[in-house]
């Protein structure tokens, strides 16, 4: 069999695969009868796979209620700190859910949450740059950036809880106790990273008091967003020692094309990856190289870090540009409210679970 017939055979397994896996009509906007699920413990922290952020913030608001109630009974029988016991500024009046046992059924509620309704309450506080009747990718992003930073101080706050022995609200390393391969750090088991170690920490302490306040600590979970000088070179640092293959200490142009590169094309053009990228990838390498030596040192790689590492803002742009690809009806690149109202599962789709998924499993309990 040529080379040529084995790409074909794979691509056609490929799309075969994808069209099980996504059968075009799960997003039709006709089909009403969805069962909105809430997400449990989402994979936030984890820098690899990166759920999507909750569109409405009342379903956010439930979700980490819920996740607070699981974990407080795994964590907390001891006291709380005192600054866990100021509760979130509402943003808006939210409803008793405290009588809901399952607030799933809340949810399920047409007349306790309604979408339609919903969107019409949430239109407004999107449409504001400026509030002209219609939603704009910058909107959405700005939106889900609101979002999505509500949701990693959230869970920094979780964290520091449970670092913060002595309840001070500050962190030392001593505190922190670093994972354990941090500590038994076995190069021949290819633990060999700089994460979590004393080194990350001190980075990552702004005011240099060798202890770590909320603000430096939510930083030291999210390097890439963070503003810290000190810190976005300790993540460049890291990047040359991860990518350092002949151990010199610098990225040479086939470390950088093995390793970096394909991060960075993957974050710019999605999907238009092509198979002639080695020419690109040297016009790249030779505008990061400032000093010509041909090889690219932690200062070299600064002004690509973001793409190496996304951003939450980077999410944020993904899931907007989702959106309006698959609500934006009339194709003018932005949303009216009747586009919206139309595409309802469109927002709650990280959420919903199509009806056919729960007969199927639950066919059993009939
Ligand atoms: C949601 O509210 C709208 C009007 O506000 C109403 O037309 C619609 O029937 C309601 N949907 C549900 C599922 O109750
Ligand atoms: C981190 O800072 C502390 C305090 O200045 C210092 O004692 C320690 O050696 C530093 N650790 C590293 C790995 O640089
Ligand atoms: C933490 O300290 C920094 C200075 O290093 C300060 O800018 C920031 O506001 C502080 N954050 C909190 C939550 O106190
Ligand atoms: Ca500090
Ligand atoms: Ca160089
Ligand atoms: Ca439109």
């Amino acid at each position: 069999m040529g080379k040529d017939s084995v790409i074909a055979y794979i691509t056609v397994a490929v799309l075969i695969l994808y069209l099980i896996s996504y059968p075009p009509n799960k997003h039709s906007t006709h089909n009403r009868h969805r069962r909105l699920k809430l997400r449990y413990s989402s994979s936030f922290s984890n820098p690899i796979h990166h759920d999507p952020v909750a569109f409405d913030p009342l379903v956010a608001e439930i979700e980490r209620r819920r996740e607070d109630n699981q974990w407080e009974n795994q964590y907390l029988e001891h006291s709380r700190p005192e600054f866990l016991h100021h509760p979130a500024p509402a943003a808006e009046s939210q409803p008793d859910l405290d009588g809901f046992l399952n607030a799933e059924d809340f949810l399920n509620d047409g007349d306790k949450f309604n979408i339609t309704n919903r969107l019409v309450l949430l239109f407004p506080k999107i449409d504001v740059d400026p509030a002209d009747g219609f939603v704009t990718e910058n909107e959405l992003v700005e939106w889900h950036l609101q979002q999505s930073t509500k949701e990693v101080w959230f869970r920094s706050l979780r964290e520091m809880e449970i670092h913060d022995k002595n309840n001070d609200g500050f962190i030392s390393y001593a505190e922190y106790e670093a994972p354990s391969w941090v500590k038994n750090d076995n190069p021949s088991f290819g633990f060999n990273m700089g994460w979590w170690t004393e080194d990350h920490f001190n980075a990552s302490d702004a005011n240099g008091d060798h202890l770590l306040n909320l603000t430096e600590f939510n930083d030291f979970m999210h390097p890439a967003d963070s503003e810290n000088p000190k810190l976005l070179q300790w993540l460049c640092k890291e990047e040359v020692r991860e990518r350092d293959g002949d151990k010199d200490g610098k990225v040479n142009f086939n470390e950088f094309f093995h390793g970096i590169f394909d991060l960075v094309i993957n974050h710019d053009e999605e999907g238009h990856v092509s198979m002639e990228t080695e020419t690109p990838a040297k016009q790249l390498f030779s505008q990061l190289d400032k000093d010509g030596d041909r090889f690219l040192t932690d200062e070299e790689l600064l002004p690509i870090i973001g793409k190496i590492h996304p951003s939450e803002r980077y999410y944020a742009k993904q899931q907007a540009n989702y959106i309006i690809s698959q609500a934006d009806s009339d194709k003018d690149g932005r949303l009216s409210l009747a586009e919206m109202i139309d595409n309802p599962y469109v927002f709650y789709s990280a959420i919903f679970q199509d009806s056919e998924d729960d007969y199927k499993h639950h066919d059993e309990f009939r």
